[in-house]
């Protein structure tokens, strides 16, 4: 039986208590708790490369299933929720991943509005998520591929730190909402005055999606400041995903955002930004050995992340539902951005939307 920590499928709520006892006595042999987390887990990392729900654009054999047992999986058999860890929730399944991909597909991401201030934020009535992390941690760009623009980037990329200085939010899903003009009186020659207005309908089927300012090098403290005031008052948060560098792991600025949701009782996940830097580190498309090699690289660095997490505060009052990993800029060996399928269903499943909802708002596919 396995003891790996368990990826991609339904697993214990967050910190059990003899979880947290183990941490509190020193009775027992001192676990660290992503040992004693690996403990109480059995199953291991299944690439869920027989359903995958891309057909590969690079090697088409992941969808085969002529491949001797013994053989190593390779990047082309790779799927998301293997390089996740879920806590709360159960790894999604290949046709939610492709239902997540359509939503994101479905109708043009909309600008719709940018704030320096938590003060000025309208009040849109959808379901809101918000990217949080320290400057160049890859928030924009995760973003951009999360809207499914990275061609035509919706929001801005900078290898300079503190490159993104306000709250900006973007529309994305089939439903109506956008920018609209609203008369706001007439000018001394009697033309109209208007305002640009952020808007979204009223029929549903829309997320918002925050890219904040990042908090560290770069960065203003007013800006730390507005971050706190949004995480506290925003009504329309659902969930916030908080960008820890998959190289660098866990930072102080970090613990103190992490506080800031435990204080607010804030949902929230994980994502290890910048996962190819591991998982892809060459521009060649890794041996299946290689490739063994960066997985269990990754899960290191995910459990390392964890440990750090279930240490504040012994992990009680934390809402972490995962901890995902994903890359902004580079694809696996099926043309897909490393991990964007999985983190755009977490997600969908912050703003309420599940399969069935989505399958009712999505256009119908022809056969
Ligand atoms: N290798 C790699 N580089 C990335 C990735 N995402 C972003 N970068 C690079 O990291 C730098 C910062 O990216 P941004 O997306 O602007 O980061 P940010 O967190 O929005 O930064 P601020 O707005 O300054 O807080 C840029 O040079 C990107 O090209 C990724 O997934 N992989
Ligand atoms: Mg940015």
């Amino acid at each position: 039986m396995s003891t790996k920590l368990r990826r991609g499928t339904p697993s214990i709520a967050y910190v059990c208590e003899s979880c947290i006892s183990s941490l509190r006595t020193s009775q027992r042999t001192p676990t660290s708790p992503s040992q004693h987390l690996r403990r109480l887990t059995t199953a291991s990392a299944q690439p869920e490369s027989r359903s995958s729900p891309s057909s590969s654009a690079l090697d088409n054999s992941s969808s085969s299933s002529s491949a001797p047992p013994t053989a190593l999986p390779s990047p082309s058999s790779f799927t998301s929720p293997s390089i996740n860890t879920y806590l709360t929730t159960s790894a999604p399944s290949a046709s939610q991943l492709l239902l997540a991909d359509r939503f994101f597909a479905a109708g043009n991401p909309r600008f719709l509005f940018s704030s320096p201030t938590y003060r000025d934020f309208p009040a849109t009535p959808a379901p809101e998520v918000a990217f949080l992390g320290r400057s160049n941690v890859g928030k924009s760009s995760l973003l951009n591929g999360l809207l499914g623009r990275t061609k035509q980037r919706v929001a801005h990329v900078s290898k300079k730190p503190g490159r993104t200085r306000t709250m900006n939010a973007f529309l994305v899903g089939p439903g109506e909402g956008g920018v609209r003009d609203v008369v706001v009186g007439l000018d001394e020659k009697g033309r109209k005055k208007v305002r640009k207005e952020p808007w979204v309908g009223a029929g549903g089927g829309n997320v918002v999606v925050v890219d904040m300012p990042g908090y560290g090098k770069g960065s203003r403290k007013e800006w730390g400041e507005e971050i706190f005031k949004y995480l506290s008052k925003r009504d329309q948060l659902r969930r916030a995903f908080l960008l820890v560098d998959a190289e660098h792991g866990l930072k102080d600025s970090d613990t103190y955002i992490l506080n800031g949701f435990r204080a607010n009782g804030i949902p929230h996940e994980i994502v290890l930004s910048k996962a190819d830097k591991i998982l892809l580190p060459r521009p060649r498309m890794p041996s299946p050995e290689a490739w063994q090699r960066h997985l269990a690289h990754m899960r290191h660095a995910s459990e390392k992340v964890y440990d750090g997490i279930v240490r504040l505060h012994g992990g009680r009052g934390m809402r972490l539902n995962a901890i995902l990993a994903c890359s902004g800029e580079k694809r696996d060996a099926n043309g897909k951005l490393l991990g964007m399928d999985a983190l755009r269903w977490a997600v969908l499943q912050a703003a309420g939307l599940g399969a069935a909802q989505l399958e009712q708002l999505l256009p119908r596919r022809r056969a």
